[in-house]
Order: structure tokens, then sequence, then C-alpha cells
């Protein structure tokens, strides 16, 4: 006889499976802490569909497998809110929340507490929900009407197709909340615009707005939107907005963890201040907060102004994109003669500064990104991040870099494989002035900046870093804003920076591909000028961090130019230190690299305590890096030391290693 597997009823199963899928969905897309495997979901997932398939008697709309409805609409019907989504006043500056709280405390005395909430860029939305289950999500529209996306809103994974309502919930309540785009999606989708050379989207905000009325619900869903919930209505038992908030969390729905109950107006303006600084940690973009009167006997005594309550208010933070003009298209000219395209644009305000010209790399980023004069262009500026094109409203390609240098008119000139165009006039005024001024930031010659240097170029007073050691009172004190006293400061400044460290020294010289790090390993590696002007390429090659193409360019640089200009530096007094090899220490010999963050020193102190005892840090990993210390958030370079099977270390093993 056979065995026969007892039976599993399929309306049995399916609940259960949508019990244990709505889990899932909970942990991975509210909580963000998944609980199984993608493939373990995956596999749920099947089985009910599986069911569903053969039993479409046992389907229901509020089954984990109908978020995609599939029917397209291409029209929203128009849906009048419960009550009416109210607008929020707006404080842009620190005495506008104090007078917010003015009015507070004069309405309702003396003891106020205050719920602060990030507050989401992204688009507002009403879910309603009848015995459980989602029955309607709409747009705010103009407050009154809105319109209805619930097919779209369905297919975003944290807001729940069925919920158990708290305590003391009608049948019928209503969540609304804010529906927005996580920044990482954001990214991922404009790089699929990009491979597609379609053109990008200009922000979260107006994306995630333009996903929730798509005509295809397969579209939004594809989209990975997100939510955070804030309002409940009516509110059942809860007596303030912090309970409602935990209620809301406690029915599944996706609520913002920072959030905090704050006492006095400063400790709001401080709450405000911190988020202001931290607002690049979060993945998701804020434009400010909102901060509630807690307590709904207190909403209730201060009531509305038109359309917006007096007991809450948005505290913003300035924008960090902002729309203009280009006007014109500038070139400038580097010291290697590199030219780099600059759009100056109509005056913006972006991240509470002022923007007049926006950076770009080279000719094909600017056909890239369509830009012309009289574009009308998106300007990104995040924090102390440079100002960015991040569209163009009209896109058009065919923007040329000049055939001539801007500034002295000799040819310019693209060498393959390099994007850059270059001038290749090797006294090119633009270039002499930027390397002159490259010397003095290096070897810190404070105060020597491009207002002077070009003055004394002019006079003929200067050509190369060595002129300026031969200067006298009598031809500074000729400059406009020099006086007796200023001119010998600056002599005083020149003459201190005579003695530079041998690793400055060569970034200052400013040979071609090698910047600070390079510098300071090539001068550890040689320890004087002289022995890195008779280096052979071959020799290059073995220092840690130049390849082939650098080694030649130096090598090339020592036979050409730098020859000359070294030369006449140390004929004109300056001597580079030598640099410190400590040829027998503990770690003569070694190569390390840090990546990652070190919890209790900084990584050019670590890097300095490893020179020190004979050894070098390098900047990139290779099969010539003897330890590799890793600490949290190392990425590339420890993979790469993992498949080259180096000594990986962590910041412990590493502090053992040093002599006590
Ligand atoms: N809280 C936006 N309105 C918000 C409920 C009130 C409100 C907001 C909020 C009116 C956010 C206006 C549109 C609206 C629901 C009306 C928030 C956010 N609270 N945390 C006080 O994060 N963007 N916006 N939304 N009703």
């Amino acid at each position: 006889m056979t065995k026969r597997k007892k039976a599993i009823d399929p309306a049995v199963r399916v609940e259960e499976l949508r019990e244990q899928i709505r889990r899932h969905e909970h942990a991975y897309y509210v909580l963000d802490q998944p609980e199984v495997s993608d493939a373990a979901y995956d596999a749920l997932f099947l089985e009910l569909r599986r069911i569903e398939d053969e039993r479409p008697d046992l389907l229901t709309t509020d089954s984990p497998t109908q978020r995609v409805s599939g029917e397209a609409s291409d029209q929203f019907a128009k849906v009048r809110h419960r009550s009416p989504m109210l607008s929020l006043q707006n404080a842009f500056d620190e005495a506008e929340i104090r007078g917010f709280d003015k009015r507070v405390h004069a309405a309702v005395g003396d003891k106020v507490v205050y719920c602060a909430e990030l507050k989401i860029d992204g688009l507002a939305i009403s879910l309603t929900y009848a015995k459980g289950r989602l029955q309607r999500a709409a747009t705010r529209g103009d407050g009154t009407t809105g319109e209805d996306v619930t097919a779209n809103v369905r297919t975003i994974r944290s807001v729940p197709l069925a919920v158990t309502p708290a305590k003391g919930l009608p049948d019928l309540f209503e969540v609304r909340g804010e529906v927005y785009f996580p920044i990482a999606g954001f990214e991922r989708l404009n790089r699929e615009m990009d491979a597609a050379g379609k053109p990008r989207f200009v922000n979260p905000r107006n994306t995630a707005a333009g996903s929730v009325r798509q005509i295809d619900p397969n579209v939004t869903a594809s989209r990975d939107l997100q939510t955070f919930m804030y309002m409940l209505d009516p509110a059942g038992p809860s007596k303030s907005q912090w309970d409602v908030l935990n209620a809301l969390e406690s029915m599944g729905f996706r609520v913002n963890k920072n959030r905090r109950r704050l006492d006095t107006i400063d400790e709001v303006i401080e709450y405000h201040a911190e988020w202001q600084r931290r607002r690049h940690e979060l993945p998701y973009e804020i434009d400010g907060m909102v901060v509630k009167v807690n307590g709904f006997a207190q909403q209730l005594e201060l009531g509305f102004v038109a359309r917006s309550p007096r007991w809450a208010i948005a505290f913003k933070y300035a924008p960090e994109q902002a729309e203009t003009v280009v006007e014109e298209i500038a070139c400038y000219v580097g010291r290697t003669g590199v030219l780099t395209p600059v759009a100056h644009v109509k005056p913006v305000v972006v991240g509470g500064v002022t923007i007049r010209n926006v950076t770009m790399h080279n000719e094909a980023q600017v056909n890239e990104k369509g830009v012309y004069v009289g574009a009308r262009v998106t300007i990104h500026r995040a924090g102390d991040v440079i100002p960015e094109i991040v569209s163009v409203k009209k896109p058009k390609p065919g923007w040329k870099m000049p055939t001539n240098c801007p500034v002295c008119g000799g040819d310019v000139v693209r060498e393959e494989p390099y994007i850059a165009h270059r001038c290749i006039n090797p006294f090119c005024g633009a270039q002499r002035l930027e390397r002159l001024r490259h010397y003095a930031a290096v070897v810190d010659i404070e105060g020597l900046g491009y207002a002077t240097l070009t003055q004394l170029i002019d006079r003929g007073a200067i050509e190369d870093p060595s002129d300026l050691y031969r200067l006298s009172k009598d031809q500074l004190v000729e400059l406009d804003g020099f006086a007796d006293k200023s001119a010998q400061n600056l002599l005083d400044r020149i003459a201190a920076s005579s003695r530079p460290e041998l690793g400055h020294f060569l970034y200052a010289l400013g040979i071609p591909q090698v910047g600070e790090a390079t510098a300071t390993m090539l001068a550890a590696d040689f320890g004087t000028i002289q022995q890195l002007q008779s280096a052979t390429e071959e020799d290059l090659r073995r220092v840690e961090g130049v390849g082939p193409s650098m080694a030649r360019e130096v090598h090339m640089y020592f036979q050409g130019p730098g020859a000359t200009l070294v030369k006449k530096l140390l004929a004109a007094g300056v001597e580079p230190s030598e640099a410190e090899v400590f040829s027998d220490g503990p770690f003569t010999g070694k190569t390390f690299v840090f990546t990652g963050t070190l919890e209790t020193m900084s990584r050019p102190d670590a890097e300095a305590m490893v020179r020190k005892l004979g050894g070098k840090a390098a900047g990139s990993v290779s099969a010539k890096t003897d330890y590799v210390v890793a600490g949290p958030g190392a990425g590339s370079k420890l993979e790469k030391a993992q498949k080259l099977k180096l000594n990986v270390l962590d910041e412990d093993q590493f502090k053992a290693l040093l002599p006590k």
C-alpha cells in the first residue's frame, strides 16, 4: 500500500502563505530588516500563485499576489477627500520658527510639547481602509479633490493591502502620509535612462509623483517607491501626534523613526540643525522638519487659519536644486593646459549659496547633458558638494571646444585616448599663471594669489617659480595692494618656503599625472631630488602606485622641462629636505594600505606611523602590498586584497604590530 501524504486543504494553505508573505514584506519593506532570503520569499510567493491559479475561487483582492491588478487606466477618477488635506505654513529661519512658538504659547499657555518629524520630500497620499482592506488611495490634488491612484499605490510594498485596525478604530479609517523615491533607486533609474540614451529624471520628488500617476501599474511597481505615514483619521484612542505615529507603526505602516518629542523651541531648533547637517546620511531626500503641537487637546484649541493648521509648521531647509539659464559657456585653461568648460548662469541660490558658474568636465560631458547657451537648466548643490547641472529642459548636443586657446590663441588638441582638450603651447599665459599659483599653494606661500601673480607676470618680474626667490621689496611695493609692511611679509613667506619637504616640492613642480599621494611615495622611495632625477623608467615603475604610463611621464619630465626648472629652483636657493627614510624600522620593506574607517586614529596618523617605523603607506592595493588594514566601510580595496590573498588586518591587529 502506498503511503498518502495527508492532503492539505488549499483554502487553509493560501491563508497560511498570505500570512507569511505579509510578515516577510513587512519585515523587508517596512522595517528594513529582512527575515528570509529572497529565494525563500519567492518560493512562498510562487506556491501561493500556483494555488490561486488552480483555485480562482480562493483569490482575494488583498492577496499579496494582487498588488499589480494589470488594469491600465488612462484617466484617474477624481475623488473627494473625506476631510480636506491641509497644507503647511512654512518657516525658513529661526526667527520664523520662534514666531510660531510665540503664537502657540499665546494661544494655549506655557506647557507645550512638540512632535518633530522629518519632512519627507515626496508627495502626500491618502489611504482609505474599510474593514481592514485598502479600499482607495488618492493623491492630495487641490486638498479637497484628489485623483484615485489605487491601482498604482497597491504596488508599493510597504503599503499594507490588509491591516488589523488598532483597538478603538471604526470600520472605516484613513491614513495619510508621503510617497517618495529612495535616492538609490532614483540613481539606478537614471543610470538605466543613460544606458538607454533617454533623458534623465530631474529629482526624486518629481519622479515619485510621475510614478504614482503612471497609466500602467507595472511601471509604478518597477519603480520601488517607498512610504512614510504620519496621520490617522479618526485617531481612535490616540491623544497625541506621538501616539498616532506609534499606532500607525503597530498596525504595520511604515513610520519614520527619526522623530522626537521636544519641550522647547530651542530643542526643536537644535534637532532641526542636527538633521540639516546629517540629511545626506539619509537614503531619501528631506526638505525640512515638520513641527507639530503634540497634544490633540491643544491642537483643537489652536485650530486653523484658511487651509493650514495653526498647530503645525514646516521648518524648511534651503532647497538644493534650482532652475536657471545658461548665459555663456566659457573655457578655463588649467596648469597642464587642459581646457575646462564652465557654464556661466544667471545667478541663483542653491543649497543656501549663490551660484554663478558651473564647471563641467569636458566637451563630451557638455554634449551628453545637452547644455548650450540659452538652455534652461536645473542645478544641484548639496552641502559642500560642487554645483552640477543635473538636467537641461530641451537638451541639444553639438557644443564644441574652441580650436584655439582662449588665453594665448595656441592650438587646442585632443590627445587620444584622453577625453580632455589641451592647449599645447608651453608658453601659454594661463598655464604659466596656474603653474605659479599651484607652486605657491603647495609650498604654502600664503597670500600669493592670482591678483599678485598676474601683476608680477605682466611686469615681467616672474616667469617660473624660481623667479619668486629673486623678488625684491622694491618690486613688490609697486604692486596694487602692497605697502612696505605687506611687501616684507610676502618676502618672508617666500623665503620660508625654500625648505620644502621633498614630497611637497615634487607635487609643487606640477609633474603631469603626479598628485599629492604619488609625490609622497616618490619622495619616500628616492629620498632626494637627485636620486629621483637619475631614476630610470624601470626604477620608477617599482614604486607603489606608479604604473607604466606614469613612470614614462615622470621620466620624460625630468629629461625635459623638469630638468631646467629643478636646476633653476636649486640655483635660487630652494633646498628640498631629504625625505626621512627610516631604513631599519620594524616595518622596513613593508607596504601598508589602509582602507575603510579607522576607529581610534586618523588615516594620515596611521600612515605616518608606518613611515616612521620604516614602512611605506600606499594608496592602492597591488601584489606589492604586504598588509591591508581594513576598517568598517572597506570596499573594493579589501576585495582586491582578498583576491590577491594578501594579509588583511583589522585595526586591533595593526595596533598589535606597533612597538609598545
Ligand atoms: N507631516 C508632511 N501635513 C505632515 C497633517 C499635517 C501635515 C503635511 C505633512 C497637515 C512630510 C501637507 C499635506 C498633507 C497630509 C495634508 C509630515 C510631512 N503633516 N511629516 C499637519 O514628511 N512631508 N503635508 N498631508 N495631510
